[in-house]
């Protein structure tokens, strides 16, 4: 019943952005020139990575059960460049108006991990279900906890609303001292003006650490927003946008340049129902640096299907309409932005995950989107198994794929042993285009045509090339040496 019902939705969703969007989407019409996060070269970024990790939900010192060699290993196997880190709240502000600066040193100490490694991270304040409070059970010391995990202790008034066991984490959404907590939490009861307030400034004090951290490129400003009592537009428009603003405003007190990355409301949106967000101003001086960064988790993956048969097909319309959606809020409401899948991810021993994940790949690769699998944690969803053993996602994302471009994008493609990238050159722009070629595909030597190669690196897997910059669109093809 709740997929037919999510098919309704969905196709409600195919037909009003048809009507509202002529130019735009997948099936024919124009599609639209991406926009991309650039580096202090001023090149395009072409983002992938990990979300790391879920395990620092309940630890009560906040960090990721996971270790430079970890990341070592993930760079090696797979030549990731990107990183969506989980903060907390919690974490940041334990006590209410007091910032605890060793918990930023412990994140900053990990930041310098993917430094070294020449990689961009986003941090991701992260939050599911509240906070690790709703449950006394749950809860591993002050919001920490591995259901409900985000908010401290002190910020989730539940108004003695209970909150009973659920079978799926997601149904804690639900329960009424939950709805509660969000309530109060965006003030919809008139009784806590004060919350806002705070997440607003704990952003403040994040970006204060990292805003001369050339690493940090973007702050991901709420996972999966839930709007309570309130939901869709009335949400996402109201109290939702309301905290974007407010909390954009905070960080451009004290960083200029970061990216602020914003998301929709999770329920719904993750599904494919188009998304009624409205526009953040960024009051820094130049362009507009915001993002927006959407999670995608079709219904029938979600209940644990695979990706075949009826469940393919509806997937399949998912995966467009949720697209529309991603091109019209980034495109349209939010002012021709960058877009980065904060989450997508799937059970990799179910039928067709192979086929899934390239779907959304070149999905993502279309829409110019940076990505962030969820996630890295050890177990048949991540890349590992907990003895080391790989998964199909290590295969699967070891692809060549341009990081670094000196220009902008027009369209690439890539087999594990052939990439092709065309792009317009911008002459403001003097560093080379950097691609990242598998061992796999690219054992020895490699042929360049359309370039010229500056470097190639076996061990770094780097390549860099430079084109003329004076022509129009260049297209470079990379194949390994014959
Ligand atoms: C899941 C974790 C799971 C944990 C649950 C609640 O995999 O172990 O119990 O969170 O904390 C999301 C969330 C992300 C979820 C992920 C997978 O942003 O936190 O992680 N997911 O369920 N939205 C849709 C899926």
């Amino acid at each position: 019943a709740l997929i037919v019902a999510g098919s309704l939705i969905l196709g409600g969703g195919i037909a009003a952005a048809e009507g509202s969007l002529p130019t735009s989407g997948s099936a024919g019409g124009t599609s639209m020139s991406p926009s991309y996060l650039t580096d202090d070269a001023g090149r395009s970024l072409i983002l992938r990575g990990f979300n790391t990790a879920s395990s620092a939900k309940s630890a009560p010192d906040g960090m990721p059960k996971f270790t430079e060699d970890d990341l070592e290993r993930e760079h090696a196997d797979m030549g990731t460049n990107f990183v969506r880190f989980l903060i907390s709240w919690r974490s940041v502000e334990p006590e209410p108006g007091q910032y605890d600066q060793e918990y930023l040193d412990r994140v900053e100490d990990r930041v310098s991990w993917y430094a070294e490694r020449g990689y961009k991270v986003m941090l991701d304040m992260h939050q599911d279900v509240y906070s690790g409070a709703i449950t006394p059970e749950g809860n591993s010391g002050n919001g920490a906890g591995n259901i409900g995990n985000g908010a401290p202790a002190w910020a989730t008034y539940m108004d003695g609303l209970p909150v009973s066991p659920q079978d799926r984490w997601e149904l804690y959404y639900i329960q009424p001292g939950v709805m509660r907590a969000f309530d109060n939490f965006w003030n919809t009861t008139g009784q806590h003006p004060e919350l806002v307030e705070h997440y607003a400034n704990a952003w403040q004090a994040v970006a204060e650490r990292f805003a001369g951290n050339d690493t940090v490129v973007a702050y991901d400003l709420m996972n999966e927003p839930w709007g309570g009592s309130l939901q869709g537009p009335a949400f996402e428009g109201g109290p939702l946008a309301a905290l974007y603003q407010r909390t954009t405003n905070a960080i451009r007190e004290v960083d200029q340049d970061s990216w602020v990355c914003v998301a929709p409301q999770a329920v719904g949106v993750n599904q494919g129902v188009p998304s009624g967000l409205t526009k953040i101003n960024d009051p820094r001086a130049g362009e507009q640096r915001i993002a927006y960064c959407p999670h995608l988790y079709p219904l029938p993956l979600d209940l644990g299907d695979g990706y075949s048969g009826l469940s393919r097909t509806l997937t399949d319309a998912t995966i467009d309409t949720w697209r529309d959606s991603v091109e019209h809020i980034a495109g349209n409401v939010l002012g021709g932005v960058p877009a980065i899948l904060g989450e997508f991810g799937l059970d990799t021993t179910l039928p067709g995950a192979t086929d899934y994940i390239d779907r959304v790949y070149t999905t993502a690769r279309e829409l110019g989107a940076g990505v962030s699998y969820w996630s890295s944690d050890p177990g048949p969803w991540g890349p590992y198994l907990p003895d080391g053993t790989q998964t199909l996602l290590v295969d699967t994302l070891n692809k060549p794929y341009p990081r670094a471009v000196a220009g902008t994008p027009t369209e690439w493609s890539s087999t594990v042993d052939r990439l092709q990238l065309t792009f317009t050159p911008n002459p403001a722009v003097t560093a080379p285009t950097e691609i990242y070629l598998p061992e796999s595909g690219f054992p020895g030597g490699v042929d360049v045509a359309g370039a010229d190669i500056v470097n190639w690196n076996p061990q770094s897997r780097l390549l860099t090339v430079e084109t003329a910059d004076d022509a129009g669109p260049v297209t470079v093809t990379v194949t390994p040496a014959g």
